[in-house]
Order: structure tokens, then sequence, then C-alpha cells
């Protein structure tokens, strides 16, 4: 469900910072803004609503609701496409600098024609920003990290940005006449955390009505090439990162080949270098066309991708851990791990309603939970110190009331019962102390526990933060653990082989954060907690109904990792889950 919810609301969002920097008026684009949250919290999926329907939702008048109407009849919004025209791709790419967004872009833009992030990096260095009206001393420091960390992101995007765009194009060429099996590869296939482009394999015996459907979708910006074997366009995203727009590579081959041509499309290159030097060693040649014996040229094996790796003597090898870092030989030895799958999860263990910063209520959240299948769900609203949440002891307690009544009542309505814990998701303070005393603590059933201040703290000091929470008795799962925000945010500096033993050691578990734009703990990290004996759990932090899918991406950040269902808390029934949360007291 949802995922039109976000593709709407993501345009409605673009909108609203068109608007803001060509000048348009800020309360319609506040408008614009309030209606792109509200439909991204909106519990139903707004894909199949008519203009009557949509005016419903909070926030959406009629002229939003037309605009929204007219993107779902022609896959695009013609204001939008104007706005999108009338402001060059870099000045939209300066919004994704932190301390900047949409109003402060438009400002450099019209006063002083800056107009893409190097220009505003030449800018700064030459002071010709200073003077200007709300630009500081301070400001022009925070610009300059700003734009460092904007342009760490380089020419990719967040992984939920390509995922949206691949799920589009897979649809449309999916259904062009002639086409089989048609899916995703590269490094979305991989699941790593930002893409440089999305690739996606189509197999077929004529490739014309594929790379038709692909040309004519709706939001392709340009066609770079167009093959009878590839075609490459730029589609536009409504994201900021690479000036709103991400190439897309389609490559067709006859079906004999599906095989040899995923395998070897999905990379990484690093992993096809040394599956080809397995291949050569047995006296065969791997090429995306098939395997072939390297003397007489005969074709063996293209088919499938585990007709190839089984022939080349190697277990088929999940995606994700193909990033030539041992993946291999463990293949060869016929020991890669069982993964673990989304299918896996009972449970979400970090979620937020309407009582702190979330959209969702917290019927609404436990009803998307249980339409998931799951058997528990852990509501993780802010504790007081994130104090623009307003939280106090009284408003906890009484969502607390009404989540044991909500599980009561789902026990006794005939449908499936569901474990409800009451969590909250505390702030760590810079002396590694949380919100709440003890006693309070122990009245939860889950508390996640998370750095959201004083990120730039000294290593040393930083180390002993969160040495400090994961020994507090009342702290079950470090939240966030890098607290880094991709593109945005770098993540903080801590000794994390310190963190990891003391997590092994007190019985506290990671968190594998899922939302796209964290990935935290972010996988490279991931093998070496295990290897300490440290416990993870993946949750998606969810603000909204829509948010509960983005456990996909947490679970191939948790593969990049290795990570085996066993070692992940909330793969565990509940009874098992809850001798955990008692951290052995
Ligand atoms: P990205 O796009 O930077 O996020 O990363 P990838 O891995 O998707 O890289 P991409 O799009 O350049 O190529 C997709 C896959 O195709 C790559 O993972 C492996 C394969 N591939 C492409 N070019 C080459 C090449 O020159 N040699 C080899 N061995 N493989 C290649
Ligand atoms: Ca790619
Ligand atoms: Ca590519
Ligand atoms: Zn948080």
């Amino acid at each position: 469900m949802a995922r039109a919810n976000d593709q709407v609301a993501a345009l409605l969002q673009e909108y609203a910072d068109l608007l803001l920097i060509s000048g348009g008026d800020p309360f319609r684009a506040r408008n614009y803004e309030k209606a792109a949250k509200s439909v991204a919290g909106y519990g139903h999926d707004v894909a199949g609503l008519g203009e009557a329907q949509l005016r419903r939702i909070p926030g959406v008048g009629a002229s939003i609701a037309a605009k929204i109407a007219q993107f779902q009849r022609t896959g695009t919004i013609a204001e939008l496409d104007e706005l999108r025209a009338a402001i060059p791709d870099g000045v939209r790419e300066m919004t994704t600098i932190p301390a900047l967004g949409p109003k402060r872009a438009a400002q450099l833009y019209h006063e002083l024609g800056i107009a893409s992030i190097d220009e505003l990096a030449e800018a700064v260095e030459q002071g010709r920003l200073r003077g200007l009206r709300g630009f500081g001393a301070r400001s022009e420091e925070r610009l300059r990290h700003g734009i460092a960390l904007a342009r760490s992101l380089g020419q990719r995007v967040p992984i939920h940005v390509a995922d949206e765009t691949a799920q589009r194009v897979v649809a449309a060429v999916g259904q062009a006449p002639g086409c089989g099996r048609c899916e995703p590869a590269g490094s979305l296939r991989r699941f790593r955390d930002t893409i440089g482009d999305v690739d996606v394999l189509a197999a077929a015996a004529d490739s014309a009505a594929l790379m038709d459907a692909l040309v004519s979708l709706p939001g392709v910006t340009e066609v770079i090439a167009r093959g009878d074997a590839k075609t490459s366009v730029r589609i536009g995203t409504g994201h900021p990162a690479q000036g709103g727009s991400i190439q897309v590579d389609l490559r067709v081959v006859p079906a004999e080949c599906w095989g040899a041509a995923l395998q070897y499309f999905t990379g990484s290159q690093a992993h096809n270098v040394a599956v080809r030097e397995i291949a050569v060693r047995r006296r065969l040649k791997l090429s995306e066309y098939g395997l072939f014996d390297a003397e007489t040229g005969d074709l063996i094996v293209s088919r499938t991708e585990e007709e190839v790796y089984a022939r080349l003597g190697m277990d088929w090898v999940p995606p994700p851990m193909r990033e030539d870092s041992g993946e291999v030989q463990a293949a060869l030895r016929h020991e890669i791990p069982r993964l673990v799958q989304e299918r896996d999860i009972r449970g979400d263990l970090h979620t937020h309603t309407t009582l702190s910063d979330g959209v969702g209520t917290l019927e609404e959240m436990v009803a998307a939970g249980r339409a998931r299948g799951y058997e528990y769900l852990a509501v993780t609203d802010h504790a007081p110190n994130l104090f623009m949440q307003r939280m106090t002891f009284e408003k906890m307690l009484e969502q607390r009331e009404r989540l044991r009544a909500l599980e009561r009542r789902l026990a006794s309505d005939g449908g499936r019962p569901m474990t409800l814990l009451h969590g909250t998701e505390l702030n760590i303070a810079p002396d590694g102390t949380v919100d709440w005393p003890a006693d309070i603590l122990a009245g939860f059933d889950i508390c996640v526990a998370s750095v959201h201040s004083h990120f730039d703290q000294p290593r040393a000091e930083m180390t002993r933060r969160f040495l400090r929470a994961c020994e507090n008795p009342g702290v079950h799962v470090i939240g966030h653990p890098l607290a880094r925000r991709i593109g945005s945010r770098p993540p903080v500096d801590v000794d994390l082989a310190e963190v990891f033993r003391a997590c092994a050691a007190t019985g506290t578990a990671l968190e594998i954060n899922s939302h796209p734009e964290r990935l935290d703990l972010p996988s490279e990290h991931i093998r070496a907690a295990a290897e300490a004996g440290v416990r993870f759990a993946i949750d998606t932090d969810s603000h909204a109904t829509g948010n509960l899918a983005f456990l996909r991406y947490g679970i191939g950040t948790a593969q990049r990792g290795w990570l085996t269902p066993d070692l992940v808390i909330n793969t565990w029934p509940a009874g098992r889950l809850r001798e955990f949360l008692r951290k052995g007291g």
C-alpha cells in the first residue's frame, strides 16, 4: 500500500519547494507542504481515489485534489512540469543542502544568480554571501559544511528514490507486448544505501515494444541513447538529489541468456571479476551471454543464475552479498548463510504515532502492523527531552491505557490477537543518561534510546555516552546508532568496537533503522558487530502507516551484513523477545 501516497506526497512537496524558489506565494507553498504531509500519512491508498474522495484528506482542497487526479490520469502534473522547466536543476539541487532549503536557495538564485552547488561553493569562498540579508558568519560556516555533505552524496540518490523509479519502469516495461521477465539489477538489487543509476533487465525476443514503453513513460526528461540491446533515459524523481532526475539503463536480452545477464548486470563489478576468475580456472568463460566452454566456445548454461553459479561449483549468492568481501569463497565452500528475510520479521519495535511526531494514530499504526501479519508491535513515541514533542508523563500513561485496551479488543474481536508493546524512544543525553528515572523506565515493555543532539561530541566522550546508555538496565535497543542522515548529516564519531562489546555484554540490541535516508547501523559495520556477539532489531522508525514498508531496505541492509534471523530479536517469538527485554534482570 501507500507507495502511491509517498509518490504523490513527494510531488506535492516538490511543488511547494518550486513555488518558493520561483518566488510564488509562501502561503500557497505552505498549503502544498501541509497537504504533502497529510497525504503521506493518510491511512488509505490514494491511488484509486476520485477528486471528491481526495478532498476528504485533511489539507487537500479542490485545486490540490485536481492536481492529484491529473497525476493519476496522466502520470504528470502540468503546472509542476512548468515549474520544473523554469528552474535550473542546479538550483533544485541546492535545496538538498542542509541549512539552506528552498527559500534561501531561491534568495541566492534571485539575488546573486547562483544556480548550482559548485557556483555556491565558489561564492562562499569568495565571500560573496557576506552582507546578504539573513546570511551571517555562522551561516557561512554551516553552508560550507552543508555543501561538503551534499557533495558526499555525489551523483547518487537514496535507495527509495531509485527503487520507486525502478518499480514504475518495471511495471510499464513488464506490460509491453512480448516481455518475459523484467527486474531491477545493479546496485539496487544489491541494496546499496545509495544508487548511482537504475539498471533494469528484461527478457524478450524483440526489444522494440519494451524500449517504446520506457521512452514514453511519463516523467522521462531525456532520452540519452536508444538501441536494440540497451536504452538509457533520465526520469524525474521528485527528489532534489542529482537535480531531480536519475538515469535508467534498460537492457533487453533473449530469454535464454536471462540468468547470465542478470548475474552480470547485478554486479558488483568486483564480485563479477572474482567469479570470472573461478570460471577461468575451470576452463570456462563467463559473460553476460552465458557460461561457455573456453576451448570450444560451446554454451553450457545461461538460463538461470542458480545454474550459472552451480556449474561453477558455487552456492547461489544473494545479491546483497555480492561485493567481493568473502562471499565467493563462502559460496565455493557451500557456506553461504541463510540470510534474514522480510517474512522472518514478526513485528516492528520502533514506531511513532500522533502522540509525538507521527501522522498515524495509535489505532491506525496497529491496524497497519496487523495487516502486515505482525505478531507484535511496539509503539515508541518520543520521550520528554526532545522538547518540541511536548511529551509528558501523563500523556505517556494515557497512551499506555489506550494501548492495553486496544490489545484486549484485538484479542476478543475474533481476528488474530496481537501483542502490543508499550515503549518509548529515549534521548541519550551528552552524559549518557536518558529522559526518565529507573522506576518509570521499568514500566515500559521496551525502550529504544537514540542520540538526537550534540552530534559532534569528541570520540572519547561520545563512546562513554553510548556505553552508559548500554549499561542502563532500562535501555533495550540503541536506535539509529550512528545518527547519520544520508546526504545531510555525517555519522557520529564513536569507537564502535567498544560499543559492540558493551552491547554484547549488557544484552542491548543495536537497531538497523530501515528508513531509507538513515539505514543505520550501516551495512559495513554489521558483520563486525555480529562477530562481537551483538543482537539486532530491524525496525522502520515509522512515522506513518506507509513507512512500515521501509522494512525491505532494512532487510537488504542486514543481508549486506550477512545477518541470519537468529541474531535479529524481532524474528523471535514474543516469549523469547520478552526474555531478552528483561536484560538478564
Ligand atoms: P551504481 O550504479 O553506481 O549504484 O552501481 P552499479 O553496481 O549498479 O553499477 P553500474 O550501473 O555501472 O553497472 C551495473 C552492473 O553491471 C555492475 O554492478 C556490474 C556490471 N558492469 C557494468 N559495467 C561493467 C564492466 O565494465 N565490467 C564488469 N565486470 N561489470 C560491469
Ligand atoms: Ca547502476
Ligand atoms: Ca548502469
Ligand atoms: Zn530517533
